[in-house]
C-alpha cells in the first residue's frame, strides 16, 4: 500500500501552534498503546453559501432540507468515499471502534463524515505511513516525527482532510525561556473588582434574575407555579465524568440541591455514556472535571429548572477511549434523540491546533456540524487570562474551540454595593459613585446600574469588572491563600484574538478588527462574544464534585452554562412566537448589540493580562516564569475580555425576537441599502441627520441630486445615548438617575427627504464618514456614518411595524420615559409612506393634522393619546391593531405650552428659516422627544417611546 504525506501534520501542529519549541526527537518507541483515532472526511458539498446567508435564511434553508431529507446526503460526507475508506480500512487490518466493542461512545456515521478507528503498536504504521512511529518524551508524552502519511488517494481523492486523537498522551511543547525581560508588574491585585471581603455566594438563579434580568423569574422561573414555560432541553458536555458520584444517586443529589435552592420539583435529567463514565481521581490542586459537571448541572437546573439536563460523558472508558473532550462535543452534537437545542461546555482539548492541519480541520468541522443541526453552542473562554497558560510570551486563545459558528463567553466579576464597599481596590469608584459624581455614575449606568447607588441598598448593584485574580507579592504571582495559584491557574477570564482565522463576518460587519496586543499584532477572530459573572465578588451556590452540599464556586465555567440557559429561555420565547431555535445565531447577538445596546452592560473596567514565558525571575504556580505583559482591557463597547457585555436578559431576548421576525417576515424596504461603493436610500423617505460629536461639527451630506451643508454644536458630556435611552424604558429604572442625567444637550438634527436610489455620503468636518455598522442596522431604520471625531446618525422619524409571524391585528407595546417637566402627551398613526403622507397630504400640508388624528391607533387603556408619567418616570400601554407592515408616526404636545411638534421637521415651527427637528433616534424603534418650541434646551429625552412589536404576541412573556 503507497502511502502520502499529509500536509502540516506535525506533532507540533495538533497542540503547539505558535509554541516557540522545536519538536521533540529521540525517545524510544512506544512498544505498548492503544490510540482511538477519528478519520473525518470533508463534506458532500461546500456549506459555505448557507452558513454566510442571514440568520432566516439558514433557518429557511436548514427547513427546507430537513423536510426533504437531504440535508447530511448535502453536508455529510460522501457515501461512496465514506464506503471506500472503510473497505480500505479492512484490508490495512485496522479495525473501527465499533468493531473492537460496539459498547463505545464514538460518534462514527457518514453524516458526522467520521470514522473512529483502533490502532496500537502493530499496526499504526499502517495508518499513519511506514516512517511514522510514536515515541516517548517525557514521562507520559508520545509524539511522533516529521509528518503523517495516509494510504495513498485518501486525502486527495476520498477526502480524509481530518484527524483527532483521543489520548492524553500528546501534549503541547513549550521551551524554556533564557534571556527575556520581564513586564513590569504591580504588587497586589492586578486587576481591581475583584478582592472584596464580603463576597455575595448566591443561588445561579438569584444571579440570572436579580442582575441579569433574565425573562423567565418570579412564576414564569418557578416550576411550581403551574404557568412557568417548558424550557428546552439544554446539553451539558461533561467528558468522562457524565453523572458519576461517588456516593447516593446522582438523580437524588440533584433533586436535594434543587430543594436547598427552592426548586420543588424533581429535574428531568439523563446522560448519555455510551462509553462509561467514571468518578475521577484528582489530587488538588489539578483540574477536577466532576466539579465542573456539578457547576454546570447546578447553574442550568438553577436558572431553568424545567429543562432537561443531557449530560455527555463522550467517548468514555471502554475500547480505549480516554475521554477527550472533543468526543463530548460530538456526541452532544450528534444526539438524535434528545436534540437539544442549546449546549454548554467548559471543557476544551487540544487548544493551540494549527491552521492548515487535519487537527484544525476536525475542530473546525465539528461546530459546523452544530451549526447545520441548529443547535447554539456556548463555550466557555477559559479562565488562563491572556496567555491562556501557553507559555509562548504571547497572548493567545484556544484554536481549536474559538469556533466562529459557537458563542465563546468570557468572565466578570459583578460588585453588588455590599462586595464593592469592601473591596479596597474599588474604594475610589465607590467613593465617587458614592458622592454622587455624574461621570462615575454615568460609566456605571453604561455598565448595567438601574438604580442610584446608595449604602442602605447593600444588595444592589454597582460594578462589574473583568474576573481577574491574578496578585503578585514580591515576584511570587499568588492569591491571597498563599495557594500556587497565578498565571497556570484558572483565576482570570481568558479572551483575546485568534490569528489561526479571519475575522468572521458579523464582528467585521459591527466595526471590529481585533488584533493581538502582542508584538505580532495578527488579526483574527475576537473573543469572547459575550461575558457574566464569573467569580470574584460574586459567586454561584452549586454542589461540590460529589453532588453533596452547597458551595460557592466560580469561572467562565459558570459565565457559560449562565449564557445557554438565557439561550433556552430565548428558544422558549422564539417557539411561544412561532420562530425556530437560535441554532447558530452569533450573527443575531451582533446585529443586537448594534441596534439594541441596552441588552448588554458594558463592562469598562479591568484586564486580563498573563501572558508569560517558562523560566525566569518570578513565581507562578511553583514554577519559574517571566511575564510579558500582553493583554487585553475591558473598555466601552466590544472589547477582548468580555466581547459585547454581560446579559441584560429580557432587553436581549426582545432585541432578538423583533430581529428575528424582520429577517423571517419582514417585506419593507431597508433605510440605506449598499451599492458597492457607499449608500442609496431605499425608498422615499423623510430622514433625520442628527449629529453626535464630541465637539462642534460641520457636516456636509450628497445625496447626488442635493446638498446638506449645516453646523452642530457638540453634544453635552452627558447627552443621551441610543443605550441610556433603552435603559430608560425599564419599569424598575431609577427615576432619579434618569432626572440626573436631564438637560444635556444633543448636537443638531437636521431633516429632509430623500428620493428612492439616491446615493448618500457624508463627511464630518471635511472627513469622509463611514457607516460602519450600516449593515446591520439598516434594515432597521437607522445608521451611523463615523469619523475619528464625530458621527453623523441618519435615521427614519417612522417605524415599520415588524410583527411576530408577520401577523395582521397584533398589539404592540408603547414604553414611554418622561425626562421633561411639562405635561405631555404622545399619540401614534399610520402613514402611507416613510414621507409621512396620509391620503396624498404632507405632514407640512394643511389638514395633516385632522388626517393624523383619523387615523391614530387605540389603545389597549382607551383613548389614543398616551399622558407623559411624569418627571422621571416610566409608563407602558399596548397599541391595538396593528397590522404587519404598518408604517407609524406620531406627535407630541405639550400640554403646558399648548404646542404641537410632529416627528417630521417639514411640520413644526421655524428657526432662522429652517424647521425644528423635535425628535432624535435612539435605536431600534426608539425616539427622544424634544418638548419646547425652537428647541428649548436640546435634549431630546423629553419624552423617550419606543414601539415593540413582539414582545406581546405568543403568551407575551417579554411584554
Ligand atoms: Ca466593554
Ligand atoms: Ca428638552
Ligand atoms: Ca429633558
Amino acid at each position: 500500500m503507497p502511502y502520502t504525506e499529509l500536509p502540516n501534520s506535525s506533532y507540533l501542529d495538533f497542540d503547539s501552534w505558535r509554541s516557540g519549541a522545536t519538536a521533540p526527537t529521540g525517545g524510544a518507541p512506544v512498544t505498548s498503546f492503544t490510540l482511538n483515532v477519528a478519520i473525518i472526511l470533508e463534506r458532500a458539498n461546500d456549506p459555505t453559501t448557507l452558513l454566510n446567508a442571514g440568520w432566516a435564511s439558514r433557518q429557511r434553508q436548514l427547513d427546507t432540507l430537513n423536510d426533504n431529507g437531504t440535508l447530511w446526503s448535502t453536508y455529510g460526507a460522501n457515501q461512496t468515499n465514506y464506503d471506500q475508506v472503510k473497505s480500505d480500512l479492512a484490508a490495512l487490518g485496522i479495525r473501527t471502534v465499533d468493531q473492537v466493542d460496539s459498547h463505545n461512545g464514538y460518534v462514527s456515521s457518514v453524516e458526522a463524515r467520521t470514522i473512529w478507528v483502533q490502532v496500537d503498536q502493530t499496526n499504526f504504521s499502517r495508518l499513519f505511513g511506514p516512517s511514522v512511529e510514536l515515541r516517548q518524551h517525557g514521562t507520559d508524552n508520545w509524539f511522533w516525527e516529521g509528518n503523517l502519511s495516509l494510504p495513498s488517494g485518501w486525502h486527495d481523492r476520498l477526502g480524509v482532510s481530518g484527524l483527532w486523537f483521543d489520548t492524553a498522551n500528546f501534549s503541547p511543547v513549550l521551551p524554556n525561556s533564557t534571556h527575556a525581560t520581564p513586564a513590569s508588574m504591580p504588587q497586589g491585585w492586578q486587576s481591581l473588582g475583584n478582592a472584596t471581603t464580603s463576597p455575595t455566594n448566591i443561588p445561579p438563579q438569584q444571579i440570572a434574575d436579580d442582575y441579569y434580568n433574565f425573562p423567565f423569574s418570579g412564576d414564569l422561573w418557578n416550576p411550581a407555579s403551574g404557568v412557568a414555560p417548558a424550557t428546552g432541553a439544554v446539553g451539558l458536555v461533561e467528558p468522562g465524568v457524565g453523572s458519576t458520584v461517588p456516593s447516593g444517586s446522582f438523580g437524588a443529589l440533584l433533586n436535594h440541591y434543587r430543594a436547598q435552592i427552592g426548586i420543588g420539583t424533581p429535574a428531568t435529567w439523563t446522560t448519555e455514556a455510551a462509553g462509561g463514565q467514571q468518578y475521577p481521581t484528582v489530587v488538588p490542586p489539578a483540574f477536577n472535571p466532576a466539579g465542573e459537571r456539578s457547576l454546570d448541572v447546578g447553574v442550568v437546573t438553577a436558572i431553568n429548572p424545567q429543562s432537561a439536563l443531557i449530560l455527555y460523558a463522550g467517548s468514555g472508558y471502554n475500547a480505549g477511549a480516554q475521554s477527550d473532550a472533543f468526543t463530548a462535543y460530538q456526541s452532544a452534537f450528534w444526539d438524535l434523540t434528545h436534540n437539544p437545542g442549546v449546549i454548554t461546555s467548559s471543557f476544551g482539548y487540544a487548544q493551540q491546533t494549527a491552521p492548515g492541519s487535519p487537527f484544525y480541520f476536525a475542530a473546525r468541522e465539528l461546530f459546523i456540524d452544530a451549526a447545520l443541526r441548529n443547535i447554539t453552542v456556548f463555550s466557555d473562554n477559559g479562565d488562563g487570562g491572556s496567555g491562556d497558560m501557553f507559555a509562548n510570551g504571547l497572548t493567545n486563545v484556544s484554536t481549536s474551540r474559538t469556533s466562529p459558528y459557537g458563542i465563546m463567553v468570557g468572565g466578570t466579576a459583578f460588585s453588588t454595593i455590599e462586595a464593592a464597599m469592601a473591596d479596597a481596590t474599588l474604594s475610589g469608584i465607590v467613593a465617587q459613585a458614592m458622592a454622587g459624581d455624574p461621570t462615575t455614575i454615568w460609566q456605571l449606568t453604561a455598565g448595567g446600574l438601574t438604580s442610584l447607588p446608595s449604602p442602605s441598598n447593600p444588595t444592589a448593584s454597582l460594578i462589574e469588572t473583568v474576573w481577574n485574580q491574578y496578585y503578585l507579592n514580591g515576584t511570587t504571582i499568588a492569591d491571597l491563600g498563599g495557594q500556587h495559584t497565578g498565571f497556570q491557574h484558572n483565576n482570570t477570564s481568558s479572551g483575546g484574538v485568534d490569528p489561526s482565522q479571519s475575522v468572521p463576518s458579523y464582528q467585521s460587519a459591527f466595526g471590529l478588527t481585533p488584533t493581538t496586543s502582542d508584538p505580532s499584532a495578527l488579526v483574527g477572530r475576537g473573543t469572547p462574544d459575550v461575558a457574566a459573572n464569573a467569580g470574584g465578588n460574586m459567586h454561584y451556590m452549586v454542589p461540590g464534585p460529589n453532588m453533596e452540599g452547597l458551595f460557592p464556586d466560580s469561572g467562565t465555567s459558570a459565565s457559560t452554562p449562565l449564557w445557554a440557559s438565557l439561550a433556552s429561555q430565548v428558544n422558549a420565547i422564539f417557539k411561544d412566537q412561532g420562530l425556530p431555535n437560535l441554532g447558530y445565531a452569533n450573527d443575531l447577538f451582533y446585529i443586537a448589540a448594534a441596534i439594541a445596546p441596552a441588552g448588554f452592560n458594558d463592562v469598562t473596567w479591568g484586564n486580563n493580562t498573563s501572558s508569560f514565558l517558562k523560566g525566569g525571575p518570578y513565581t507562578s504556580d511553583g514554577e519559574p516564569i517571566t511575564p510579558t505583559g500582553y493583554g487585553y482591557y475591558a473598555g466601552p463597547g466590544y472589547d477582548l475580555v468580555t466581547g459585547l457585555g454581560t446579559p441584560n436578559g429580557v432587553l436581549v431576548a426582545r432585541a432578538l425576537t423583533a430581529i428575528a421576525h424582520t429577517q423571517m417576515w419582514g417585506t419593507s424596504p431597508a433605510m440605506l441599502d449598499a451599492d458597492g461603493s457607499g449608500w442609496t436610500s431605499g425608498t422615499d423617505q423623510s430622514l433625520m441627520f442628527q449629529t453626535m460629536s464630541g465637539s462642534a461639527a460641520t457636516v456636509d451630506l450628497d445625496t447626488g441630486t442635493a446638498f446638506l451643508h449645516f453646523a452642530s454644536t457638540g453634544s453635552a458630556n452627558f447627552a443621551w445615548t441610543s443605550r441610556l435611552a433603552q435603559q430608560s424604558l425599564q419599569s424598575g429604572f431609577d427615576p432619579n438617575l434618569v432626572r440626573m442625567f436631564d438637560k444635556q444637550a444633543q448636537g443638531f438634527v437636521s431633516h429632509s427627504v430623500v428620493e428612492s436610489g439616491e446615493s448618500l455620503s457624508v463627511s464630518i468636518d471635511g472627513s469622509s464618514a463611514q457607516a460602519i455598522q450600516g449593515s446591520l442596522s439598516s434594515a432597521f431604520g437607522f445608521a451611523d456614518f463615523v469619523t475619528s471625531d464625530g458621527a453623523l446618525r441618519v435615521a427614519r422619524p417612522v417605524a415599520v411595524a415588524e410583527t411576530a409571524g408577520g401577523a395582521d391585528h397584533q398589539t404592540a407595546m408603547v414604553r414611554v420615559r418622561q425626562n421633561g417637566e411639562d405635561a405631555l402627551s404622545v399619540s401614534l398613526y399610520r402613514v402611507d409612506d416613510f414621507t409621512g403622507t396620509i391620503d396624498g397630504r404632507r405632514p407640512d400640508q394643511a389638514g395633516y393634522e385632522a388626517a393624523a388624528a383619523a387615523r391614530a391607533y387605540q389603545l389597549t387603556t382607551g383613548g389614543t393619546s398616551i399622558n407623559g408619567p411624569g418627571y422621571g418616570n416610566y409608563d407602558q400601554v399596548g397599541l391595538l391593531n396593528i397590522n404587519a407592515g404598518d408604517l407609524i408616526a406620531m406627535k407630541l404636545v405639550n400640554h403646558i405650552s399648548g404646542n404641537t411638534y410632529w416627528a417630521f421637521a417639514q411640520a413644526n415651527e421655524t428657526v432662522g428659516g429652517q424647521h425644528v427637528g423635535h425628535l432624535w433616534s435612539y435605536g431600534l424603534n426608539t425616539w427622544g422627544w424634544e418638548d419646547t418650541y425652537r428647541g428649548g434646551d436640546h435634549d431630546y429625552n423629553d419624552l423617550i417611546v419606543q414601539l415593540d412589536f413582539t414582545s406581546a404576541s405568543g403568551h407575551g412573556w417579554l411584554a
